[in-house]
């Protein structure tokens, strides 16, 4: 391995990180992929369910659709993001900065405190004692060691935020007056919000999950438990994607033979998802009794804000890949896009994933729209939104991502390069069928989180949409299986590269040098306005929430 990593360096990129910091994020990312691969099977037994075959009496340690359920929910957005993200975000910091983490020691603590959790999680929710959902709604209550794992989860991502902003200190005392290279500035942003957001989830799992779980507390409150919850809960979704746009915006450019459109469009998008993730997790309570409407109305609004860096992104990455397109000899106005470099895995996989994601997100604002709501929540709509979100735009980004980062870590050459340039159509074509025959089933009112192939009030004109949902499970099941083969074939083969082997780093069209305003390149003015603004729009609800509190026992019907 080491003489491997050797090479890779002998090959020369401008600055390689040190072997033990490529060997940490390649064991995140690993960690990360075993669970999705998990998690990708058990959709699959899903997806049939919901068209009538039920294989759950099958499969070895899943003893129902709940069950099953709740480690496809946790394994593939708790466990594989975060474990990708930690790996991806440490990478890019070091080689962002050209220098090596402060430190790599506390770095390495971190991946095993996180291990350690995710191993609790793990064990908790193969017995079936946290068959919870991903959500974790009281008054449902799981093992204590779920909460706890996840809890040293999410302790681990804070860490990950001490290294990041140590290395990065430690960079503008080296480099006074120098603006902070773009993905490492990108990458501090992402962790920062989630820092900030993470506090929710961190109140609601040590203040209130956790003690009652072992008997400390009588009961907790349902609604105040919910709401702390999607304090975290939406802006964890910027949390998944915002690496995906480090990718994006700085490495896929250069990819596709492009340029960044613009530098500091991109790092505005950055910074108004600080502020701006936090105060609409009500958009996921609109159905709640006991939110006010006034509060409703403010997430909703905030919702369409934020709504807006994300349509900035689309405007700024199509304009850095059409530079790519058009230098590639692209004409017309859409010829660009047939010249782009479609046959490496790398690029398609992104690029599918932002042609899903621009479905994604106009499902989104249905959803956040109050009165469409009305009719979409807790239906089928819902997962039909985020498998294009955080299942497409998120998941087949990391996989496309992973056919460059993983050879380049690990310095093996690409297993299965043909299986490679598949999978991300398979996963194009099995994800518009399966969210369009979601959406459908939902907007016909079909409940989500429901074993529906058993449900006696199955109606007639669900099927169809039912078999899209399980035939189009089968394609991203199959398109799973070609990414883990060429994922876990390259990790585990013996051969190494052959081709230089260099981090795709996009230059800006306009480099201002360092003349970039202050507030492009700080964080704290962002980091008040968003205290402040959460104050505003959650603060007056949990304290009456607080003050109405009831106290509801555990319950574990599974
Ligand atoms: Fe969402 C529910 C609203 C984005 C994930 N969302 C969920 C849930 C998840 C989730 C997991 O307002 C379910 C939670 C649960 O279990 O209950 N969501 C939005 C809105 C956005 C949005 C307004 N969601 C995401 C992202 C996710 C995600 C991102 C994961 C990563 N969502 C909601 C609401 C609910 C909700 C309600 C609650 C529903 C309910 O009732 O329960 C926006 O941020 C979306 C902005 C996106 C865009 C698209 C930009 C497009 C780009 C690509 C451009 C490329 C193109 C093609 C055009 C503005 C950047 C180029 C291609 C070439 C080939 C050249
Ligand atoms: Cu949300």
């Amino acid at each position: 391995m080491a003489a491997t990593m050797t090479r890779v360096v002998a090959r020369g990129d401008a600055y390689i990180p040190p072997e033990s910091e490529r060997k940490l994020s390649l064991a995140f990312i690993a960690v990360g992929f075993a669970h999705l691969l998990v998690g990708v099977l058990l959709g699959l037994l899903q997806g049939l369910e919901h068209a009538g075959i039920d294989l759950y009496a099958y499969v070895p340690l899943i003893r129902h659709y709940y069950q099953g359920l709740s480690i496809h929910g946790v394994f593939n957005v708790l466990v594989f993001t975060t474990c990708f993200i930690g790996g991806f975000l440490m990478f890019v910091v070091g080689r962002g900065l050209e220098r090596p983490l402060e430190t790599a020691g506390l770095a390495w603590a971190t991946f095993w405190l996180m291990a350690v959790g995710i191993v609790m999680v793990d064990y908790t929710l193969f017995t079936n004692q946290a068959s919870v959902l991903f959500t974790s709604y009281a008054p449902l209550q799981a093992h204590p060691l779920y909460y706890l794992g996840l809890a040293l989860v999410v302790v681990g991502t804070w860490l990950m935020l001490v290294i990041t902003l140590r290395t990065t200190l430690a960079w503008r005392r080296e480099n006074p007056g120098k603006k902070l290279p773009l993905i490492a500035f990108a990458a501090n942003a992402t962790l920062i919000m989630w820092t900030l957001a993470s506090v929710g989830i961190a109140i609601e799992f040590v203040g209130f999950l956790i003690p009652w779980s072992l008997g400390w507390l009588p009961g907790v409150d349902p609604l105040l438990t919910r709401t702390l919850f999607w304090l975290t809960g939406h802006p964890i979704v910027y949390f998944w994607l915002l690496p995906a746009y480090i990718s994006w915006y700085f490495m896929l450019p250069k990819q596709a033979g492009g340029k960044l459109f613009s530098e500091s469009l991109a790092r505005l998008a950055f910074l108004l998802f600080i502020p701006l993730s936090l105060p609409v997790g009500f958009h996921h309570q609109y159905l709640d009794p006991g939110v006010s409407e006034g509060y409703k109305a403010i997430h909703a609004f905030l919702t369409f804000a934020v709504f807006m860096p994300s349509a900035m992104t689309a405007f700024t990455v199509l304009a850095s890949l059409e530079i790519g397109g058009r230098a590639r000899g692209g004409k017309g106005l859409l010829g660009w896009v047939t010249r782009l470099p479609w046959n490496d895995p790398a690029v398609a996989a992104q690029l599918l994933a932002m042609v899903l994601f621009a479905l994604g997100g106009v499902s989104g604002l249905i959803n956040a729209s109050y009165n469409m709501n009305l009719v979409v929540h807790n239906t089928l709509f819902v997962p039909g939104h985020f498998h294009l979100t955080v299942g497409s735009a998120v998941a087949l980004t990391f996989m496309g991502v992973s056919y460059w980062l993983v050879p380049y870590l690990s310095g093996k050459k690409l297993f299965s390069p043909g299986l490679a340039k598949w999978q991300p159509w398979l996963w194009f074509v099995g994800m518009l069928i399966m969210s369009r025959g979601m959406s459908w089933m939902g907007i016909l009112g079909a409940p989500r989180r429901t074993a529906l192939g058993s449900a006696p009030y199955f109606m007639a004109d669900w099927t169809m949409p039912a078999w899209m949902t399980a035939i189009g499970g089968l394609c991203l099941t199959i398109s799973g299986i070609f990414f883990f083969i060429t994922l876990f074939g390259t990790l585990l083969s013996k051969e190494k590269a052959t081709e230089p082997q260099q981090v795709p780093l996009a230059e800006p069209v306009e480099d201002n040098g360092d003349k970039l305003p202050g507030w492009l390149d700080r964080f704290t003015p962002w980091v008040t306005a968003t205290v402040i603004i959460v104050l505003i729009t959650y603060g007056p609800s949990i304290v009456r929430m607080a003050g109405e509190y009831t106290v509801f026992p555990g319950l574990r019907p599974y």
